[in-house]
């Protein structure tokens, strides 16, 4: 009688939880929505895996083409000497990680390596600079490096740090068409990394970005001690932005040497899974890019994030100041899944 009764119990506890699973999904899948909730996005979380991917994969396929990877390629086009003191980056003045300071690339320099990305297969090329904020005689520059990699005829993205709106304004002139600002974290784990700057001033500028015309490409850092809270934060804070962002990073932690977060806990393979599929659950249209921390995945680690629903990657040997698996690797890799680089 006891057995009998507890299976019934367990039944109905089934029923109930499968109940309120069904619910949250059909949340996720039924409309692009701006209003979740902290409960309802680590509810995401917790469903089985098994749910969680086939439901992020069920949505992917309603907005994307399936097998289809976007490819961005990175170049640091001012790399080192940064002022800010974010605790996981090689770049900051603040952490010996034996990077030097260097200047501003040459408008030339840039050029041959845009046209080297795009021979490779790249169709988006992303510059990034060690800045707080860009001054306005580098930004003369970094116009000139937007037209011509433009003229290249490849999608043009920059990160360069926090823009006034002004600035906002000079790059979507010159022909920029994704700014990349991520918020890295929930608002509440933020300032335990980032002391140099606050949350706010990041959403800040990402609204500049936003009234300036240009496509938003915002995401994250998974690996930095976070807790789960913080993860599902991070992902609620940008699916309730008023826009869904066009890009969103999801970036596992490299771990520098020299940098604060050198030491910092191994994420679970699974849980960074589950953080792809709750962006792809989150933000149906966006690309969710499975971006940094790809050199120390296996292929089928990376395979699971596809099928969770990323869909974009940097693609290239180096990411800024780090590596990331060769070209190579990675044709190697699409071959193995039937995987097809995105036309824009
Ligand atoms: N200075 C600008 C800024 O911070 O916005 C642009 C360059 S910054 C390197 C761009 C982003 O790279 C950071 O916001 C962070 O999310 C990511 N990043 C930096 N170091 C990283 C690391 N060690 N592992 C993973 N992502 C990292
Ligand atoms: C993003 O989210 N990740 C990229 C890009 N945006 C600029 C940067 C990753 C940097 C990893 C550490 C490095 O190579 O310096
Ligand atoms: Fe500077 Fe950007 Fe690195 Fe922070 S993440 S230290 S702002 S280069």
């Amino acid at each position: 009688m006891v057995v009998r009764g507890a299976a019934a119990g367990a039944r109905k506890d089934t029923a109930m939880s499968m109940a309120r699973d069904e619910g949250v999904l059909e949340a996720a899948v039924s409309a692009l929505r701006h209003d979740w909730t902290l409960d309802e996005v680590r509810q995401l979380f917790a469903l089985p895996f098994m749910d969680l991917i086939l439901a992020a994969q069920r949505v992917h396929r309603l907005h994307h083409v399936p097998n289809a990877v976007q490819m961005s390629t990175l170049l640091s086009i001012k790399t080192g000497g940064c002022p800010e003191d974010c605790a996981y980056c090689p770049q900051s003045v603040h952490y010996q990680t034996g990077l030097g300071r260097e200047a501003l690339m040459e408008v030339a320099a840039v050029r041959e390596c845009a046209a080297r990305a795009r021979a490779a297969g790249a169709t988006r090329f992303c510059m990034g600079a060690a800045y707080r904020s860009p001054k306005a005689r580098d930004l003369e520059v970094i116009v000139e490096m937007i037209r011509e990699v433009r003229a290249l005829g490849l999608e043009s993205c920059a990160t360069l740090g926090m823009l006034s709106p002004e600035q906002a304004l000079q790059l979507k002139d010159a022909g920029l068409d994704y700014y990349n600002h991520n918020l890295d974290s929930s608002a509440e784990f933020y300032g335990e990394i980032v002391k140099s700057r606050t949350y706010q001033q990041r959403l800040d500028t990402l609204a500049a970005v936003r009234a300036a015309g240009l496509k938003v490409c915002c995401g994250g850092i998974i690996g930095m001690g976070e807790s789960p809270a913080d993860r599902a934060q991070l992902l609620r804070t940008l699916a309730n932005l008023p826009e869904h962002p066009e890009s969103v990073p999801i970036n596992r932690l490299v771990k520098v040497p020299g940098t604060p977060l050198a030491d910092a806990p191994e994420v679970d393979a699974f849980d960074f899974v589950r953080t792809c599929a709750v962006a792809r659950l989150l933000m149906p249209r966006a690309h969710v890019r499975l971006s940094a921390g790809r050199s120390s995945m296996s292929d089928e680690l990376q395979a699971l994030c596809f099928l969770a629903g990323a869909n974009s990657i940097f693609y290239g040997d180096k990411l800024l100041t780090t590596g990331n698996p060769d070209v190579a690797r990675d044709r190697a890799l699409f071959e193995r899944l039937g995987l097809t680089p995105l036309k824009p």
